[in-house]
Parts: structure tokens; sequence; C-alpha cells
């Protein structure tokens, strides 16, 4: 028998609970993505780019030679039909912009009809959490907030303005002509540009198709072209999409504000039910949450034996419910099938995205439930996995009927094995959060914000994003990179499963700051009691990190658009396309993103161009790729260094170190 290729546990995470749990599903024989990235090796040809399979005379495959590349031979590739590797991989590129930003933006429209059957009284389990953020939303929309009544100006009915939201936000998606409407937050100089170059988005779907359409055989053969509508579809989403599935989820649910939560798979509890909510949307995971607190659900627990429930999240899904009740997360995407080997989960539960298939196999060699409730995803693959259909009309039923499944399961335990490790944090920075932590309760503002980092004790702001992936180590490029960058006196806003990372190494609790800043940003962290990253959410929060940006500007000092700013972005560990559609926007909008795994674009050298040099000129922001994440922190601390120079804040910077310098002095001797 040939022996099993597996990983080696030290070598692929740097998490302790995650080298415990593999080392342990190893002994079981149990298979996970760890191993399965030792077994297969990538296909070098796709990774490139440069293969192209739409249509069925190939797959072309157009090999970058080392003879091209040195340029001793002429670069003469073509497919089939003439198509060169720059038609290839621009098509291919735009196609994963398109994917990932329909899934985000697919999310947003879920979003926006439960609000909308909320409105209109069809989904009663939901409400209005937020009044305040449903007004300032009116306002983007036109939407009055105020009547006159005899005479006099009273606020309208909050339904009434509900309603309205919902319509005008919905038809966003469809709407075929003329400019969106959210994409109006963003300042000025930033939307001429988007005119200037054609891409200010018409519908958020109509961007998606026309990518399809443009990258079918034989229409769209220019890459500049190709990447224009890839940067257009991709305001769609950051602007669009995205970003109003962020608000309207901040109505109904609740808009975040600093709390205390915890993070790893030690939060699982060994004498009570776990169910772990896994995937995207929080409108299934917020009546879960819910659910188990009901009565009726309770009493269900104890007849069962067991102490109560934990509802531990995992991928966004934990982010969502982590912002606002402080639910714990038991971990990232890498995690997910490692949770399932604690033996200690009832139910895991998913919706949308970043689901492994492998969940349903590894859940056969357990008790656990792997319950699919979406009717755009579920699973073929398992004995374990069922599907009961989630449906936000009789939300609160179907909650209670997924809890109900969970609890029943519980007395089919086996042994249970649950890592210690917990890391406690502090998360909850949407932008509103931030605006009150910064300026006080009574006058919100990004003011001090500014202040500091015109008078250098903040250099820049990073936005350190994006996800895990198998083919790096896992964790180690977010926490290095966002280690140096606040050593470096970078403020770092984090969303997604970066943000894990950063919990789970102690980067979201403001006791850190002394361990990890550099002297400017531990003064100004312990001064407000921030954390040195501030979880601002879900990816589909990235959104937020737009809003917090045009923020800054607004607040002034600092330049008059967003390419302005000491502001940049890092993908350490990216492997989704939404993760490509969302790096896209951040360009488009005039903010560089850095990524520690390479697009697969590389098979052509001037589709590179264009992304890491040729956008500076149009959007004022460029793509980068730098896989050491020191380095990439100091690739990112150049790009802020150069804005600060062009902002004439440069020298401030050096004064305020020199005076530590001086300082340190004096107090040794
Ligand atoms: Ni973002 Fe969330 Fe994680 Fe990546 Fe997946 S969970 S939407 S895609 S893997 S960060
Ligand atoms: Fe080959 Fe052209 Fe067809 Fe692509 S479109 S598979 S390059 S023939």
């Amino acid at each position: 028998m040939s022996e099993m290729k597996i990983a080696v546990p030290e070598d692929v995470s740097v998490d302790k609970a995650t080298i415990k749990m593999l080392r342990l599903a190893q002994s079981k024989g149990q298979e996970s993505i760890f191993d399965r990235a030792v077994k297969m090796k990538q296909c070098n040809i796709g990774a490139e780019g440069i293969c192209c399979k739409i249509c069925s005379q190939g797959p072309c495959r157009l090999p970058l030679t080392k003879a091209i590349k040195d340029g001793s031979e002429p670069d003469d590739r073509i497919g089939l039909c003439g198509a060169t590797p720059e038609t290839i991989a621009a098509r291919n590129l735009a196609r994963q912009i398109a994917a990932g930003c329909a899934t985000h933006s697919d999310h947003g429209r879920g979003v926006i009809e439960t609000f909308r059957a909320m409105a209109y009284g069809e989904a009663k389990d939901y409400t209005i959490k937020d009044d305040l953020k449903l007004k300032e939303v009116a306002g983007y929309f036109g939407v009055p907030v105020t009547e006159e009544a005899d005479g006099q100006t009273v606020p309208r009915d909050k339904w009434d303005v509900a309603r309205e939201v919902a319509d005008i936000a919905l038809k966003q998606w469809g709407q075929q002509e003329g400019r969106m409407i959210y994409p109006g937050r963003a300042p000025e100089p930033t939307k001429e540009r988007w005119l200037k170059h054609g891409v200010w988005p018409r519908g958020i779907d109509r961007e998606v198709v026309e990518i399809m359409h443009r990258t079918h055989m034989g229409v769209d053969q220019d890459y500049r072209n190709l990447l224009k509508q890839g940067a257009r579809c991709s305001l769609g989403n950051g602007w669009g999409g995205s970003m109003m599935a962020t608000d309207m989820q901040d109505i109904m649910f609740g808009t975040p504000y600093p709390n205390a939560g915890k993070i790893n798979l030690g939060v699982l509890s060994p004498t009570k039910i776990n169910i772990i909510v896994h995937g995207h949307d929080p409108l299934l995971s917020e009546m879960i949450v819910a659910a188990v607190h009901a009565p009726d659900m309770m009493e269900l627990a104890r007849a069962v034996g067991a102490e109560g429930y934990v509802v531990a999240g995992m991928c966004c899904t934990a982010n969502e419910i982590l912002m606002r009740h402080g639910m714990p997360i038991a971990g990232d995407y890498l995690q997910q099938e490692l949770a399932v080997v604690t033996g200690a989960v009832e139910a895991m539960v998913v919706d949308v995205q970043c689901v492994m298939e492998n969940l349903a196999r590894i859940s056969e060699s357990y008790h656990t439930k792997f319950i699919t409730t979406m009717p755009i995803a579920k699973c073929a693959t398992g004995k374990n996995t069922i599907h009961l259909e989630f449906d936000e009309r009789e939300a609160m039923a179907k909650a209670k009927e997924i809890v109900k499944t969970a609890a029943d399961n519980f007395k089919n335990r086996g042994a249970v094995d649950i890592p210690t490790d917990t890391n406690r944090m502090v998360i909850g920075f949407s932008t509103e959060a931030i605006k009150y932590h910064l300026g006080g309760t009574f006058r919100g503002s990004f003011v001090p914000l500014n202040e500091n980092i015109i008078n250098g004790r903040i250099r820049g702001i990073a936005g350190v994003v994006g996800c895990n992936n198998a083919r790096t180590v896992h964790d180690q490029g977010h926490i290095e990179l966002m280690k140096e960058l606040v050593r470096n006196d970078v403020i770092v806003l984090t969303t997604g499963c970066a943000a894990m990372a950063a919990g789970k190494v102690g980067l979201l609790a403001p006791e850190s700051a002394a361990v990890h800043c550099g002297p400017g940003l531990a003064e100004v962290c312990e001064t407000v009691g921030l954390p040195p990253a501030l979880h601002m959410g879900s990816c589909v929060d990235n959104s937020r990190i737009l809003t917090a940006a045009t923020e800054v500007v607004k607040a002034g000092g600092l330049g008059k658009e967003l390419c302005d700013l000491p502001a940049v972005g890092a993908a350490p560990g990216w492997m989704s396309e939404k993760a490509v559609g969302i790096a896209q926007y951040f360009v488009t909008s005039g903010i560089s993103v850095m990524l520690g795994v390479p697009l697969q674009i590389y098979g052509s050298p001037k589709l590179a161009k264009l992304l890491e040099e040729e956008m500076e000129e149009m959007y004022g922001a460029v793509w980068g790729y730098e896989p050491d994440p020191v380095k990439c922190a100091y690739k990112m601390i150049a790009i802020i260094d150069k804005k600060r120079k062009a902002l004439g804040i440069d020298k401030v910077r050096e004064r305020v170190l020199m005076d530590m310098a001086d300082r340190q002095k004096l107090a040794v001797g």
C-alpha cells in the first residue's frame, strides 16, 4: 500500500488549534484541505491565466516560455482563433471579477428582497433596528424622511420610508442605463475619474452580464477594453450591491458598535449543543441566534441533557453575528473541516459561499448533520447531508426547525476533542462606530484621525482583508503583514478571514497596541482605547472601508479624492473570486492593493503591466503582488510614504519620530 501523502501540520499553519486538530484528523486517517494541497499540484498554465476554454476548440494553452520571457524569442503565442495571451488572460480575469461581484451582489439582492418583504409586512420576524441608519440611507436615495402636516414639518412614518427605499434600491440591480445611485457617495474628483473613463456602472446585473457577453468567443479582443468593463462591474458591486447589503443589514440587524468577542475552535462546548453557522448570509444566522434564546428551544436543550447552545460562526457568517451580537467565531475558511473533527458539532448549518464540499464527507465520520439551507446551494454528497430550506417569510419557524435538528442530534455525540485555544478581542468597528469612538458620542468625527495622520503619529491606513488559501501557510501572511504594518505606525482596517487571523493572535485587543505598535500608533490607540487592527466585518463589509475612506477625505487635510489618501489595501491569502472583485473595486476607487497570492495573469506580461502600472494614470491606484509578508508591508509603506510626500506631510512625521528618539535618549540618560 502506498503511503498517504499528507501535510506536516507545523508547516501548513501557524495556529495552534489548527495544528492540533489537523494532527488528530490525520491520526484517524481523515483527510482535509491541508493534505489535499500537498497531494495535488496546481496547473502552471492555468495559474498563469493563459489557458482558454471558452469554446470547444480549446482548451488552448499558451505557456510563457523562458525564451519569450527573456526576449530571445518573439512572443507570437496565439490560440486556435488567434487570441493573444492578453486577450485570454484578460477574459479569464474579467470573468473572475464578474463572478466575484455577482456573488456579493446577489447576496445583497437577497438582503434587499428580505428588507422589502419586511417593509411590506411579509417577513414578520424581521424589523427595523436602526432608525437613524434608515434615515441616512433614505437620504442617499433621495427619499424624504419628513412631510408637511398642518403647516408643520413632521417625521414620515418609518415604514413608508422603508418601503420607498426598498423599491428604489431593488431597482438598482436591474437598472439598464444612466448612473447607479450609491456610487454618488464617493468624493467628487473620484467620481469625475469614473465618468472620464466611462466606468460609472449603469446597473449591477447589467455590468455582470456584459462581461459574460464580452468574454464569449470572438467578442471583445482588446484587453484594456475588457478590464475597463471589469472596473465598471467592480464599482457596481463595491459601491452598489455590497454597500447596499451592508447598509440594509445594519438597518435590520443593527449597525455594529464595539463589543467583546471570542475566537477559535476552543469556543465549542463539551456540554452544550454546538451549532456552527457557516457561509455568508446573516438573514438565517440572525434568526438562529434569536431562536436558541426562545424558551421552547431552551427547554428542548435541557430535555436532551445539554446545558444550552453555542452558536458559533464560520467564515463571514461568523463576522456578521460576531459584529452585531458578540457571538463567538469557531474559525476561518481553512478551519471548517477541522471544526467537525472535534466531534462536538451537532449541526454544521451552511448558507452560501466558501463552503467546502468535503464537509459533507467528513461529517459522515461523526454524528454531525451537514445542513444546507438555500435553494441555490445544495449538496449531493454525503449521508449526513440534509436540506432544510430556509424561508424569510417564516424565518423563526425555519430557524427553530434547524435548532431542533441539532438538539435531537446531541444524544448521538461520540468522543469529543475540543482544543482549548481561544482568544478574546474587541470587534464591531463600523464606519459609524469609528467616527463616534474618535469624535465622541455627540459629534462623531474623523477629524481626530486625520489630525493624527497629518501630525505623523499614524503613518497611514491599511486595509488588510481577504481569505485564507491552502497554497500558503494558514494565517502566517496576515499576521506577519499586520504586525509589520502596526510596528510602522500604520493602522489596520480588517475584514473577512484576515480579521480572524488578527483576532487569533490578539491584534484585535486594545492592550496589544502597547506590544505591537510603533510609538506613534501606540500612543493614539492607548489614548482612545482602540486596538491596532479594527475589525470592520465580513467581506461584503469591505464597503465600510470605502465609506470610512470617504469620511477621511471629507474630514479634510488629506487630499481631495480617495487616491490622495495615505491608504493602501492588501489581501495576503486571497483565494476566492470575490476577492478579485473586491480588489478591483478598491483599485478603481483609487486605493492600491497588494496580493500575497498571485492573480492568474502572469502568463501575459502586457496584462500584468496594465494592472500594475497603467491603471495608476486612470484610477490613481494599481495592483501589486508580493508573497513575502514583510516585504509586502514595506511595499505598502512605500505607497503610503509617497502619498504623504505628495500631501506635503512627510516632514512632520520625521520630526515626530525624532522627538520620540530624543525623548527615549533623555529617558535613558
Ligand atoms: Ni471573503 Fe467570506 Fe473568508 Fe475569503 Fe470566504 S469567508 S466573503 S471569500 S474565504 S475572506
Ligand atoms: Fe482557443 Fe480561441 Fe476557443 Fe479560446 S476562444 S478556446 S483561444 S479557439
